[in-house]
């Protein structure tokens, strides 16, 4: 069964699990037990690798998709599959996403999925990074982001859906929505999570200049929560999580859930809609061009 396909099936299973008590009514919904004894083992997949310990109930996903994870349909296709297969877990509270590449957390949307695509195909690959932040914006589980190297544009998108952010401290990484340097526009969804996290004129600014911050700055802002040395930022994470855990979770969820649920709502009921936009925009001959563009001038920093 191809990826996209399982996705599919397992969205069928989402489908299912939205008829039962949602995350607000204290219930965790269970697993069928198929999936329950597939989760058990730890997975491993050529894009996102998995490491759940029974004993802490805390799950590592490590993003191995050279060179840089950025988040091509297929990449995102898995990462939403093993995050919906640990949030049917009951056992598993705690998810800490970090990157198994050296520099690089995630490069953000794959630009080639972008660039010269179909309509149909742009906008399948919307609705995947829509799934993305949906399935951790609204996790029960507890979720850190061990940001180990830069994360621009939807690499910071993805960071900024976890409840903490724990980042390199390196100078030469750097984290931001930069999507107006590209000639792009970060969506309301974008808009909102940023400014939940750093306030509203912070983002003004960030996202009109297309800002990407050294870790210092991201710091100085509220973009991450904690820097520290790069050789400590999984074990930090892992320490951190044992606090959060320590909190009950219905009191954690319900709290997570009343202060994310409105911008949650605002997408799930606007999904075409944001779909249509995008695949309007992102194929207009201007845009493309834009992207063209920005495509030679990464090759060209690296020649
Ligand atoms: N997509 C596809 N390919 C990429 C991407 C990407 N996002 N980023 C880098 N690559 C490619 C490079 O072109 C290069 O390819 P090649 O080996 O063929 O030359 C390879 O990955 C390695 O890249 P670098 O040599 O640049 O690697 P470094 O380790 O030096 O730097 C960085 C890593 C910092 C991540 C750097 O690659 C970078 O800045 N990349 C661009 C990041 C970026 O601007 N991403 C924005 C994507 S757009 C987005 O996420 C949100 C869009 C919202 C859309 C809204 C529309 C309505």
């Amino acid at each position: 069964m191809s990826l996209r396909a399982a996705l599919r099936t397992k969205r069928c299973v989402s489908g299912l699990l939205s008829q039962l008590p949602s995350c607000s009514s204290h219930v965790r919904p269970r697993a069928p037990a198929v999936l329950v004894s597939q989760q058990r083992n730890n997975s491993t997949s050529p894009k996102i690798k998995v490491d759940f310990d029974q004993s802490t109930g805390v799950a590592i996903m490590q993003m191995q998709s050279p060179p840089v994870n950025s988040l091509s349909l297929d990449f995102l296709t898995e990462l939403c599959i093993s995050v919906e297969k640990l949030e049917m877990d009951k056992s598993c509270r705690g998810l800490i996403i970090t990157s198994s590449q050296p520099k690089v957390f995630s490069a953000g949307l794959d630009i080639m999925e972008m660039y010269g695509k179909s309509p149909e195909r742009c906008g399948e690959f919307w609705k995947a990074v829509q799934e993305m932040w949906l399935k951790i914006y609204g996790s029960n589980m507890v979720t850190i982001a061990a940001i180990n190297g830069s994360s621009p544009a939807g690499g910071c998108l993805m960071a900024l859906t976890c409840d903490y952010r724990i980042m390199a401290d390196n100078p030469r990484y750097s984290i931001g929505l930069n999507e107006t340097q590209l000639g792009i526009v970060a969506p309301f969804w974008f808009k909102d999570t940023m400014t939940n996290t750093v306030g509203h004129r912070t983002t003004e600014m960030a996202l009109e200049l297309g800002l990407l911050y050294s870790s210092s700055e991201a710091l100085k802002i509220g973009l991450v929560d904690q820097l520290v040395p790069e050789d400590q930022v999984l074990t930090t994470a892992t320490e951190t999580m044992t606090k959060w855990l320590a909190i009950p979770d219905h009191a954690r969820q319900l709290s997570k859930s009343m202060m994310r649920k409105p911008t949650i709502d605002k997408l799930t009921s606007n999904r075409e809609v944001d779909i249509n936009n995008f695949v309007s925009f992102i194929t207009k001959d201007s845009i493309q061009k834009s992207l063209r563009m920005y495509l030679e001038m990464l090759k060209k920093r690296r020649g």
